[in-house]
């Protein structure tokens, strides 16, 4: 793994503890780019279990989305937010039963 590619799958991890923000999305332009998705996915998950990860962009489908242990996929900006939404609900009612 070069340097610059290390470097950047930190930034993930360091920008959802600073905000600590309920989701984290990913996006990818082509399938080059979208093979990392797995290892940004595990580092999250790895330091804060409870962050959800959606994913997106065109080679993106539901299959990769399970494949890559991500929580969410859309392929419009208007059905992200939905899926947002469903994703802070579920996030809500798993906080209130611990
Ligand atoms: C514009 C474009 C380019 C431009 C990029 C300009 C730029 N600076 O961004 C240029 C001409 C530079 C380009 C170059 C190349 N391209 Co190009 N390009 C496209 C094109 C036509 C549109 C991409 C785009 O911007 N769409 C608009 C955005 C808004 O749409 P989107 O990314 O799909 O995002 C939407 C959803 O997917 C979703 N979404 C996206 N991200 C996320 C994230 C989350 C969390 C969520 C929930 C949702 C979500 O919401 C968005 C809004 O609806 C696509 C074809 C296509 N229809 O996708 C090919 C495409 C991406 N390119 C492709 C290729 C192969 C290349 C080149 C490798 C070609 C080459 N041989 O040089 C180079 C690579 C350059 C590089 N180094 O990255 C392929 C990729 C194939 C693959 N599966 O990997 C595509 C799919 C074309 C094709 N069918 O072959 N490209």
């Amino acid at each position: 793994m070069t340097w610059e590619r290390m470097y950047l799958l930190e930034r993930f991890v360091e920008e959802q503890l600073r905000t600590n923000s309920d989701i984290v999305g990913l996006s990818a332009l082509m399938t080059a780019s979208m093979v990392v998705m797995p290892d940004i996915i595990k580092k999250l998950k790895e330091k804060n279990p409870d962050v959800r990860i959606m994913l997106g962009g065109a080679p993106i489908n539901q299959e990769l989305v399970e494949k890559y242990g991500a929580d969410g996929f859309a392929t419009s900006a208007g059905n992200a937010v939905n899926e947002a939404i469903n994703l802070l609900k579920m996030l809500k009612k798993e906080g209130m039963k611990e």
